[in-house]
């Protein structure tokens, strides 16, 4: 191995590959010299950097890669150019390889894959765990632990868990844990599959393992996430049998300082989520009540009602009952994404009778996505911060499969909420759940369970910066 780093340029229009690119490069000691999104781009950082090595895309918008290697081979004929490309076409890399490329790598690698590939043509040594591109050896035995090795990276391969983490139940073996609360007698109309979310959403998250393009980093390789699979709940039907299981299943969590981050199920699993992770009790937060963020378009303190369709801590309940139960503190929370007719002429107040603040739809429409995070992060300061999100906050457009879609009057967009989560980073975030999605009305395209992969990512990527703060 050489002493002095290899200089490096690359040049990619996505940046999802510049990113995993620049990680192993890092992770091959090397210097990274430049990078950009088209060729031409790239030709005039390699006439002032002059790199040892160029790792340049084929399809680009302005110049191509092709084109750019033909105008750096006319800088510096020695130029080393390595082509990376999405297609998987043999032609294109013969085309770029008469052009002067010294050498093609294709993006549908696995990560062992690409980093061997890199490091072949930087001329380094390094200890490669598996290459998995050679998994089937050439003799033609198939080697059945290899070649599961190698297609463990595709989403459609396996047994189905959130993000293609780990199986293992034990909140121990973790720092967040990734939960599937099935249940749907907490809301109690006739919207009851609720309960089939926690497996929709594992079934489309395996595609997701990815790195964080903000945060600069895959929460995977951070910290120690797990799926620890569903709270078993026998008693289905019977709501407030099941909140008190979800609270005891949970209290685990908090005894092993795990932050959870579930997905429901319908709102009702929030109440007992809290009760076991915030308050006088609770490990996470040091004995303190949470400061709650509930995005929803509708308030789900209904403690005016003695029960809903017979449960007394539903759905509809659970904002109400965490407050006078002293685990959720309103005067640090807020609630955000109100919206729709109300049984009465009444307009929602600014602050509930809770205590909460209160940003309507209306309201956030008007301030928008900058002013709601100021106003989120002077409202919660450094407590303890839980995140609560009701899907049919979002348009429909966004979320058609959700248990009381509200219509016709504009909701939230998906990417609005991802903006919110954004600017949350670094807060003291103890867990989340997305909650009320119904896979049966999902279709044709599963978009909601989709969404709610998506919005779970970032609320992992959420509690990993929390917990790398610490
Ligand atoms: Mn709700």
């Amino acid at each position: 191995m050489e002493s002095t780093p290899k200089r490096v340029l690359i040049c990619d229009d996505d940046p999802m590959i510049l990113a995993l690119l620049k990680v192993q490069l890092e992770s091959l000691s090397c210097e990274l010299v430049g990078e950009c999104v088209n060729g031409g781009d790239a030709i005039k950082l390699y006439a002032t950097a002059k790199p040892d090595l160029t790792l340049m895309d084929i399809s680009m918008p302005d110049v191509s890669g092709i084109e750019a290697i033909v105008e750096i081979l006319k800088i510096d004929s020695a130029a080393k150019v390595v082509m990376i490309s999405a297609l998987n076409d043999t032609v294109v890399a013969e085309a770029c390889m008469q052009k002067g490329a010294t050498g093609y790598i294709q993006k549908g690698l696995g990560p062992e894959a690409m980093r061997a590939a890199l490091a072949r043509h930087l001329e380094t040594t390094i200890e490669i765990k598996q290459d998995s591109s050679e998994s089937v050896s050439s003799e033609g035995v198939y080697d059945i632990e290899k070649a599961e090795q190698q297609v463990s990276q595709w989403y459609w391969h396996g047994i189905a868990t959130y993000f293609r983490c780990k199986w293992d139940a034990d909140p121990e073996n973790c720092d967040i844990a990734l939960v599937g609360v099935p249940h749907s007698s907490g809301n109690g109309s006739t919207e009851r599959d609720q309960h089939l979310a926690p497996r929709a959403v594992r079934n489309v998250s395996g595609a997701y393992r990815r790195a964080h393009m903000k945060y600069g980093y895959r929460p995977w390789d951070e910290v120690r996430i797990n799926d620890l699979g569903d709270v078993p709940l026998p008693h289905a039907m019977v709501n407030d049998i099941c909140v008190q299981h979800m609270e005891t299943y949970f209290k685990r969590l908090d005894a092993a300082n795990t932050r959870p981050v579930s997905i429901g199920g319908d709102h009702a699993i929030t109440g007992p989520i809290l009760k076991a992770i915030a308050g006088a009790d609770a490990t996470i937060t040091g004995g303190a009540k949470a400061a709650l963020l509930h995005f929803d378009a509708h308030t789900d303190d209904y403690d005016h009602l003695p029960h809903w369709l017979g449960s007394e801590r539903s759905a509809g309940h659970w904002a109400a009952y965490l407050v006078s139960e002293n685990h959720v503190d309103p005067h640090k929370s807020i609630q955000i994404g109100m919206r729709g007719n109300r049984p009465k002429p009444k307009p929602l107040d600014k602050i509930s009778p809770r205590g909460y603040r209160i940003i309507t739809n209306d309201e956030f429409d008007e301030i928008g996505v900058e002013r709601t995070i100021e106003a989120i992060r002077e409202r919660v300061g450094d407590a303890p911060l839980y995140i609560t999100f009701d899907l049919d906050v979002l348009d429909p457009a966004d979320a058609q499969a959700v248990s009381n879609l509200e219509a016709g009057y504009a909701g939230m967009r998906v990417y609005d909420a991802i903006k919110i989560f954004h600017g949350l980073q670094g807060m003291n975030v103890i867990g989340a759940d997305i909650v009320c999605m119904i896979p049966t009305k999902d279709s044709p395209n599963n978009i909601t369970a989709m969404n709610s992969m998506v919005l779970m990512f970032e609320l992992i990527g959420l509690v990993t910066e929390a917990i790398r703060k610490k």
